[in-house]
Order: structure tokens, then sequence, then C-alpha cells
């Protein structure tokens, strides 16, 4: 559908004609999601400069009743934040700037368009750190992350974005800005906005700017690669390294299926054959190595151990981990499952799917792998079309039946709009209603997406 002459005209009197993008040529690149599953289409990309833009851009789309999909560095996935019902693209990635740190609060505020790995490199200047780490570092934005609440390799000790934020500043549909960037440690005044609109993935308001919380550096680090000769002794190895190592930062899994294709997709030296391996790093002021050792020592099930101490070892080791995204890309846009399982049924859960898929879709690869340590299991499905609803539903309710939550740290997005009330009550739902209405006034914000 193409905008409103007048619309078009009024938003780029805002932004400059520069910063409004038309045709396929040039919004293609906004109009998919990084795995390929999810293809829209938009009339404009529209790239505001600053929050005033921002600002004026939703007031006029909301006085034109024209819906509008926020994006950062499209790196989601879940299809949440491409236009797949031919929405304005709002990107934020002009919104580039970035305080100095506050040391002494260990704290920053960045804008939306900021990316994790610069907010890292911009922290540790400062000699602080940010914890959220995650493979799309490079591409991923402080807005999207904020809005989608990511998790990433480093929840285990620092939590997801949620437990970084200190405050938020955000525009709503009709033009109005909500900013409490004050940052106070103590701050006990009312409704969490900063928390609500955390993982509200855009349907609430836009993101424009965060205040973050930063960490110290743990200056020695260490990390093992441990291969195990079952899943099940992996799994039970994750569960007891989370309350055993001292320092632990990540503890992540992997089985033989996805470590082989992540060595002949990416070209590194294949991994000692076993069904499963976990990656565990701790880090401190003082070197976990001999700790961690320790630790591994005395697990049950254990066939070998790589230690990488140096960077450069270290980064070898997490490329199988980090790969798997990219190595399963190469299949053909995969189906996405990012779920939690409570630990005591994480190995049921891991033994179960690949029969669940195959006995429905003969014909599908089921790749395992993610964040042990949290309980989070990235179900990945190839050789499914894109758009078949049916490997989702079956995983899906095996999840639920087993207590555990259908998005663990990706969000529902549109890929899991449908199965949202399988976590969430007609009551929660009903609130979650209310909330919408409530902030998004206009109802042009992100309307494919968490609701359903
Ligand atoms: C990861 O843990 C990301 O690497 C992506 O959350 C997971 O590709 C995936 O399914
Ligand atoms: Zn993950």
């Amino acid at each position: 559908v193409p905008l409103a002459t007048e619309l078009l005209a009024q938003i780029t009197e805002v932004v400059g004609s520069e910063h409004v993008l038309e045709g396929d040529d040039l919004t293609a690149g906004f109009s998919v999601d990084w795995t390929g599953r999810y293809r829209g289409h938009t009339p404009a990309v529209v790239r505001p400069g600053d929050i005033d833009e921002v600002a004026a851009v939703l007031a006029l789309c909301a006085e034109h009743g024209t819906p509008v999909v926020p994006q950062g560095g499209n790196t989601g996935l879940v299809g949440g934040g491409v236009p797949l019902g031919g929405e304005v693209v709002l990107s934020l990635r002009r919104l580039t700037s970035l305080a100095p740190v506050d040391t002494a609060a260990r704290a920053v505020t960045a804008g939306a368009g900021v990316t994790i790995g610069e907010l890292q490199r911009h922290a540790a200047a400062a000699g602080l750190e940010y914890a959220v780490d995650l493979a799309s570092r490079d591409s991923a934005t402080v807005g999207g992350t904020v809005a989608t609440n990511a998790g990433g390799l480093r929840v285990v000790r620092f939590g997801a974005t949620r437990a970084q934020l200190l405050g938020i500043e955000a525009v709503l549909s009709d033009g109005r800005v909500l900013r409490h960037l004050g940052g106070l440690t103590k701050d006990n005044t009312g409704y969490d906005l900063a928390g609500l609109l955390c993982g509200s993935e855009g349907t609430l308001a836009v993101v424009t700017a965060a205040r973050l919380r930063l960490v110290a550096p743990r200056p020695q680090r260490t990390t093992a690669l441990v291969a195990f000769a079952s899943i099940g002794d992996a799994i039970d190895a994750a569960g007891a390294w989370a309350g055993a190592v001292e320092g632990v930062e990540a503890i992540e899994f992997m089985v033989s299926d996805g470590v082989g294709l992540v060595a002949d997709r990416l070209g590194l030296a294949r991994l000692v054959a076993a069904p499963a391996h976990l990656l565990v790093e701790a880090a401190g002021s003082a070197d976990p190595t001999d700790a961690l050792a320790a630790v591994v020592a005395s697990t049950p099930g254990v066939l070998d151990v790589a230690v990488g101490r140096s960077a450069g070892q270290r980064e070898r080791l997490w490329r199988y981990r980090e790969g798997h995204t990219e190595a399963i890309n190469q299949l053909g846009p995969p189906h996405k499952l990012d779920v939690t399982l409570p630990h005591d049924r994480l190995a049921d859960f891991i033994d179960a799917v690949p029969s669940a898929v195959e006995a429905l879709r003969p014909g599908a690869s089921v790749w395992l792998f993610g964040h042990a340590g949290d309980g989070n299991v990235h179900v990945n499905v190839t050789g499914v079309a894109p758009d078949d609803p049916v490997v989702d539903d079956v995983v899906l309710h095996l999840v639920a039946d087993l207590g555990g939550s259908i998005s663990a740290e990706h969000g529902i997005g549109t890929a899991k709009r449908p199965w949202l009330g399988l976590n969430r009550s007609p009551e929660e739902l009903s609130a979650f209603a209310a909330i919408k209405g409530a902030l998004d006034q206009a109802g042009i914000l992100n309307p494919n997406v968490l609701l359903p």
C-alpha cells in the first residue's frame, strides 16, 4: 500500500529526503529478517536522527493511522522487526549518541542505535564492561536488545537485558516522550516503565535511549570445552556447575550433529567425537583455571577437556558454539524454537524433541544447542517450509506440558504469537491488552507482534 503522498511529504520534511528510503532496492534489507524466514514489504524506511524526529514521525503516522514497525539492527529471530503487513519501518540506527561512562555510578546512557559491540568497547575504555553479550554484538543495538529483553551468553551470571536497565527514554505512538534516565540505584517511585517497555517488542513505545548498568571487569578468564559420554551427563553437569563453579559466566550446550555441522560449514577442526559438549567459562580477579579443573575432574561422564586461557584460544573454542546460528542458516531458513525447561525436565525434553518432530515431518532435521546453565534450549528445525506451523505446534506444546516457557530470550514476535496462550492466562492476556491500549493509544505500533 503506498503511503499517502501528504504523509510522505510531511515525514520527509522532518527527517530529510536522504533518510526516507523507498523502493525494493533500498528497503529490501529492512523487510526480511536475518534468517530469511520472514519476508515483508514496506512503502518506506524512515531513519530519524534524534528523538525529536522520532516523536514527530510517530505523531504524523498516528494522525494518519499508519502502522509502524520499529527496527534496530534487524538481528531478531522471531520476525518481530520486519514489516509483515506493509508497515512503515522506523529504523533507529542513527540514534548513536553515547554519553561518557559514569564510572562512579558504573552506568552509561546510550542511544537506541548504538550496537552492543560499540557499547562494550566504550565501557572497556573506561575500565568497565557491559554484561550482555551475544553473537550478533556488532549488529544488534541497544534499542533492539532493550525492546526484546535480549539474553545472550552471560545470563547465568548477570541476568538478561532487563537486569541491566536503570532507566529508559521512549516515545509513545502519539509522539509524547517518556524519559526517566536518572539511573538512581534506589528509585522506588511507582510503576517500573523501563521494566515494562523492556521485552514489549515495539508494541508499546519506541525506545530511543537507555541507562545501562556496567560491571567491573574480571581480568582472569578461562574457557573449557568439555566432551561428555551422554546428553544426560552433560545436562546433569550443567545443573551442578551453575552452583559449583566460582565466577561461572557461561554454561553452553551442544550435541554431536551441531558441532559436526559447525566444523564442516565454518571450516573448523573436528572435535573429539562425543554425544554432547559443554562450553564453560569462568572469570574473576584471580585465575579460575584450577578451581574449574577440579570441578570438571570430579564430574561424571567427562570424556575430554580442551582449555583456552588466552583470548585467541578462548575465541577458537567459542566458535563451535557461536557458529551454530550461521551454520544452520546455510541449510535454509530454520524454524527457531527458543525455549526454557525446568532443569529436571531438560534431558527428557531434549530426548523427546527429535522423534516428535520427525514423526510429523520425516524430512526435517532437528538441531539442539543453547544455554544449559539457564535451562534454555535453542531448538532449530530445518527442512520444513517457512510457513508450516506443525513443527512449532508440537514442540511448543511439549514445552508447555513439561512446565517450560515457549520463549526464553528471543521473544514472541510473530513466530510464537499463536501459542502465547500456552504460557499466559486469559487474565494476563487481558491485562496485556489493557496496557497496549493505554500506551499505544494510536494503535499503530508493531501490529503483527506479540499480542494474539
Ligand atoms: C544464540 O544463543 C542465539 O546463539 C541464537 O540466541 C540461537 O540461532 C538460534 O536459534
Ligand atoms: Zn541464545
